[in-house]
Parts: C-alpha cells; structure tokens; sequence
C-alpha cells in the first residue's frame, strides 16, 4: 500500500481540510502531520486549540491512517522519517514564502521517486468568515492574556518589542522577516514602555503618566492588534493601589506586568547613578508581590518583578539575593536589569541564576549591551528579550529631520524624498476609503 503525507495546522477544521484528506485516500494511506503549537505560532497565531487537542481530533477523522507530530514548517525532517510515496498539497504555494517550501518537498520526494499532487486550493465564503471569526476570537481579553505564558513554555526565548500607540503597536504586530532557512520570525509580545508612553506625551519618565492614562495607550494597542501586551508598571504604586491595578489589567486581556524594585520618586534606569533614586526593602517589595498575586482572578496574569540592583550599585550579591526572595513570594517572572555596555553582569547574573533550583522566567532588557544577540541570550538562560525604545527613538530623529526640512527650504518639496508617499499612508490602514 501507497502512503501519502500531508500536513496541517488543523486550528479550524473545513471542508477544504475534508476534500483533501479525501483525494488523499485516492493514492494511499493517510498520514497526517500536525503541526505543533510553536510551528503555528511563528507563521500564524498562537493556535487556540492544544497540539494534543488539535491530534485527537484529526485522528478521528474518517480515511485518516497515523498522525504524526511535525515540529519544523519544513516537511524535510518528516518526509526523511516517514518516506512517503506522495505528499498532497494546496496549488497556493506555488509562489511567496511557501515556495521554497514546496521545492524542498519536491527535491527530498525524488530522492525515492516520490511525487507531489497539488490539489486546487480551497476558497470559499464560509472559510473566509470562519478565518475571520478565528481572528476576532484571539483579541477576546480571556484568550489573548494567555497567550505570553504559553509563549514562555513553548518557546526558547520570547521577543518583545516596544509599543507607544496604535500604530507603532501595528508594526509589532506585522512586522516579519524571512530568515535564511526560510523560517518567518516576527515579534512575539509588546511591552508598553514607561519612558516611550511617556515620551510620547511629552512627559518625563517618572511615574507622572498615571494610570488612566496608560490604560489609555493600551486600549489604543488592544483595539487593533493581537499579539500579548506587557505593561512596564514602574513601580506598582502603594500596595493599596497594586492591587487594583493587576485587576484592570487581567480583565482587559493584558498578559503581563512588571514592577521595579524602587520607591519614592521614580526616575528612568538608565540613568543609573546620575540621579537620586531608592530600593524598595525585600519585604516591602515581597510584600507587594504577594498582595498583587492574591488579587488575581486567573492564573494567566504574569507579575514579573524587576530587579534594580545592578543599575543602583547594590551588587550581585543583592540582586540574587532578592530574585531567590521575589520567587519565594510568589512572582512570575524575574527582569534583571543593568546598563554596562560590555554585559558582563548581566552574564554574571544569568550564570549564577541558572544555578536556582526554582526558577521562573528570566527577561532582560538590552539597551546597553546590544552587542548581544538573542542566541547568546538564549544560551545563558534568558527566556524573553524586550527591545525596549527601538520605536520611539527612530521615529524621533525622522521626525525632527521632516520638520527641520521644511522649515530650511520654506516648502515640503524637499522633505518628500524621507517621507512616505500620499497614498500609501491614506491606504497604511485599512478602511478608509
Ligand atoms: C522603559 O522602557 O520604560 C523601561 C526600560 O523601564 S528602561 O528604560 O531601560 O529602564
Ligand atoms: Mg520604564
């Protein structure tokens, strides 16, 4: 008996799904490959069902043999193992970032004079509303909270990018690049900065942009976008006050937030030494871990606590000494935070940290030494990147560059050339003409 191998992300099921399981009996026994969560999630979105729950259900489906696991989105590793005669596919892959895809299958099929048969691919109205209603479901608050802690267990390291408003938030969300081995990486979550959502007011970077307003730039975010939003909660506030806030955030369907060990007046990090700025004790700051964790009503919401102590001058002995205490107090996740260049604390850290029997997620923020790429990262144990200002501050010197043009040369002509044209920014979002 023939065998013919097709995969699936199998999220939705259709009778597009059905006609091709379908034409694939014609040739052979059916093995499907469902593809698992981390695959989906790096081309499409999170899924909502489980690998598990997503491989029950395709195995129950009538003239299908074996399912298996296909962990790469390239079919290669599984065609190798299970030498197919024949691999069924939709005709849609023919051209874009598929293709490459597609010929690698071909390739690797005529190594044991496989065949590929691409069926025409299904499209309908009722598939288009079905994907449609796939996508409204994922900005629901109760989906969309998980989906960072589910990142966090499927993936190595997770990326975050820097969102100030809706726009720069639709950049996050879209933005994606083909890797070399054909591999599409996009960010995974956005971190609601302090300093670029205050900056972005106009506003210095002390806790002066109170919450409603910062509810504000998240719903903003909320509204058109998808992706995990995690909100740089400066220093939590009083206790009294924490507690309210973990609970907005939860209901709104943010997934995340993060509070910095500090009091009293709180300047920016970076600023290190220069200005006056105070360590909460470990029991205030405990303390506050634990209120903020009894508020919750789901287990989904991540306090992640930041360490300040590297950037105060505290030591490594402190900031270890505090990340054993926050985990011990219940936190979700511990950010160290440091702005030496050279990152050597910051590897000092990792290492001795790597050392924890219980460990919790592990962020860093790598504005200084951004030397280090995420593999480097990735290896010395951290799970998630953020890229905490990269937006703001690319956009600030296009800005004052555009102004400075037209007041130069007393016309927009010459400011043309650094700006993009008419009508791509009246069609940049959609459903305005
Ligand atoms: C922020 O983005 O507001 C942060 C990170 O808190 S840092 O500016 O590095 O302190
Ligand atoms: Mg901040």
């Amino acid at each position: 008996m023939k065998t013919v191998y097709l995969a699936m992300s199998a999220d939705i099921l259709h009778y597009g799904h059905i006609n091709v399981i379908k034409e694939a009996q014609k040739y052979g026994t059916v093995i499907v490959g469902v593809l698992t969560d981390d695959v989906v999630s790096t081309y499409k979105k999170m899924p909502i069902l489980s690998f598990e729950e997503r491989k029950m259900m395709i195995e129950n489906i009538k003239g299908v043999s074996e399912v298996v696991e296909q962990s790469s989105l390239d079919y290669v590793p599984n065609l190798l193992k299970y030498k197919p005669d024949f691999v069924i596919h939709g005709d849609n892959w023919r051209s874009g970032v598929q293709s490459e895809t597609r010929s690698r299958v071909i390739e690797t099929l005529a190594q044991w004079d496989g065949r590929l048969i691409e069926v025409e691919y299904t499209e309908g109205d009722s598939i288009k509303r079905l994907e449609q209603l796939m996508q409204q479901s994922s900005t629901t608050p109760d989906f969309r909270r998980g989906v960072l802690k589910r990142l966090l267990a499927l993936k190595p390291l997770v990326t975050v990018m820097e969102a100030h408003n809706g726009l720069t938030a639709l950049i996050v969300e879209n933005t994606k690049v083909i890797k070399e081995d054909n591999r599409p990486k996009s960010f995974d979550a956005m971190w609601i900065s302090s300093l670029c959502d205050s900056t972005a007011k106009g506003k210095p970077d002390i806790e002066l942009v109170d919450l409603t307003s910062r509810l504000n730039t998240i719903n903003d975010v909320l509204e058109v976008t998808t992706k995990p939003i995690i909100l740089d909660g400066d220093t939590g506030g009083l206790v009294e006050h924490f507690v309210y806030t973990v609970k907005t955030l939860e209901r709104l369907g943010v997934s995340a937030i993060i509070i910095e060990d500090k009091i009293g007046l709180k300047k920016n990090s970076l600023f290190g030494t220069d200005v006056e700025q105070s360590q909460d004790t470990i029991e205030n700051f405990c303390h506050k871990i634990k209120e903020g964790k009894k508020a919750l009503v789901t287990d989904d919401f991540m306090i992640i606590s930041r360490i300040e102590s590297l950037i105060l001058k505290a030591g490594m002995d402190d900031a270890l000494a505090r990340a054993k205490a926050y985990i011990e107090a219940g936190t979700d996740g511990i950010m160290i935070h440091s702005k030496e260049k050279d990152g050597e604390e910051i590897k000092t850290f990792c290492r001795e940290y790597a050392k924890f029997p219980n460990r919790v997620p592990l962020v860093v923020v790598p504005t200084s030494f951004n030397h280090m790429y995420e593999e480097e990262l990735r290896e010395l144990g951290v799970n998630m990147v953020i890229y905490a200002n990269h937006l703001l501050r690319s956009a600030y010197p296009a800005m004052v560059d555009a102004a400075t043009k037209i007041l130069t040369h007393e016309r927009s002509l010459e400011c043309d050339e650094v700006c993009m044209p008419i009508n791509q920014i009246l069609t940049l979002i959609p459903g305005g003409n």
